[in-house]
């Protein structure tokens, strides 16, 4: 089986020999040896390559006619990422069009394999970026702005690896009947079921929210407790109340990025910025969230004598993926059917199909449900029964 190969090729790339996480931040040295990598495995099996002026890439198969099928997934990685979330996706697409080969199927219409770019957000904070700009869910004008961590832009950044960046929607959606994208579960329902594969039913709303918190720089020493404006208290309180917020609710509440200014370890803090990552069930209960945290960090910031202002960087609304297509593809095979189970974590999947493509995912058993760290894993043996299903997969859609 052609995966093996491929996920030992890919393995190296972007790898911390310290932490054995990946670093595969969009336009960065690693991702675009994971991007030339997929070129090469497309130009291999005679795919023809067409890219768009975001960065993203589709290797198509052109046979028969008519609409196409595409799958596909994300190269690029959370920071110290785990090695499955994305290319998991991408490899087993390409894997899944060796075995219908081999199986001496030939689709009746055209199959794409798909690399979206910075679908993680990790590098210039608007999650799934390159599905958002084909579909036109964010503007050109809107992501020219982005900027990463050391303020360069994304168009510089594009332009510096090497692109001729032209944002914007382009042609890679055009015909695309339905999109289906393979996905290593980020969670434990599957290994808890006991089955190998499962199904999407629907992405819980999320969104990304900048909490800059202002107070009073001052010495650590010498400035009594009661006469500080400390934003790293205000902070701490609020992140306090978010953990508290999400365990009421049963919901998601994470500060997981923070950054104080000037950062000094014998000084009251000027400045702390951190990032909420907020997941609820419903669009309502992640505004009913947001709003609550938000209310609670004015409340402890003007006890403070602080400041604080919420700025949402990436929103991203409930996702529910077409019931039929995903009854339709979790039923009948050998083994039982696969089952249709609800996700926390966001995906292009969720992009297009909030853009009117028909979508379906595919999730593959992760053992232990951990995501976004080194310690994220795939047994080989579920890995190779996701390149089956979701070339049985593609034979339904593509026969
Ligand atoms: O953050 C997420 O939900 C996804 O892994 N990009
Ligand atoms: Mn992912
Ligand atoms: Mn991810």
């Amino acid at each position: 089986m052609s995966f093996e190969r491929m996920w030992q090729d890919l393995g190296p790339v972007g790898r911390s020999a310290s932490s054995g996480g990946y670093f595969r931040q969009p336009f960065g040295s690693a991702e675009r040896e994971c991007h030339a990598w997929f070129l090469e495995e497309c130009a291999a099996r005679g795919l023809e390559v067409e890219s768009d002026g975001n960065g993203n890439t589709v290797g198509w198969w052109r046979a028969g006619s008519g609409s196409s099928v595409l799958t596909g997934s994300h190269l690029d990685s959370v920071l110290d990422g785990g090695a499955y979330d994305g290319p998991l996706g991408v490899v087993s697409s390409l894997a899944a069009i060796d075995l219908l080969r081999d199986r001496g199927f030939v689709p009746s219409r055209p199959i794409g394999v798909g690399a979206f770019v910075e679908e993680e957000g990790s590098r210039f904070g608007l999650a799934c970026l390159g599905s958002r700009l084909m579909t036109g869910a964010t503007t050109p004008e809107a992501a020219q702005e982005l900027r990463d961590r050391d303020g360069v832009h994304l168009l510089d950044a594009m332009a510096a690896a090497g692109l001729d960046p032209q944002l914007g929607r382009g042609t890679l959606l055009d015909d695309v009947g339905v999109f289906v994208e393979l996905h290593v579960e980020q969670g434990r329902d599957l290994v808890d079921r006991g089955a190998a594969v499962g199904v999407a039913s629907e992405i819980w709303p999320h969104g990304r929210f900048r909490f800059d918190f202002t107070g009073e720089a001052n010495h650590a020493g010498t400035t009594r407790m009661e006469d500080r404006h400390d934003p790293m208290l205000t902070y701490a309180m609020t992140a306090l109340a978010a953990n508290k917020q999400a365990r009421l609710s049963g919901e998601r509440a994470t500060f997981g990025r923070i950054e104080a200014v000037p950062n000094g370890t014998n000084a009251v803090p000027s400045r702390v910025t951190a990032w909420l990552d907020a997941r609820c069930e419903t669009d309502e209960s992640l505004t009913r969230m947001l709003a609550e945290i938000e209310r609670l960090g004015q409340d402890r910031a003007g006890r403070d004598g602080t400041a604080l202002s919420v700025t949402p960087e990436s929103v991203s609304a409930a996702v529910g993926f077409d019931a039929d297509l995903a009854r339709r593809l979790a039923v009948d095979h050998a083994g039982g059917d696969w089952p249709i189970i609800a996700t926390q974590a966001g995906h292009d999947a969720g992009v297009l199909s909030a853009a009117g493509i028909p979508t379906a995912m595919l999730f593959v058993r992760n053992p232990t449900g951990v995501s976004h760290s080194p310690a994220e894993s795939a047994e080989i043996a579920d890995c190779l029964v996701g390149v089956e299903a979701l070339a049985d997969t593609l034979e339904r859609l593509a026969g």
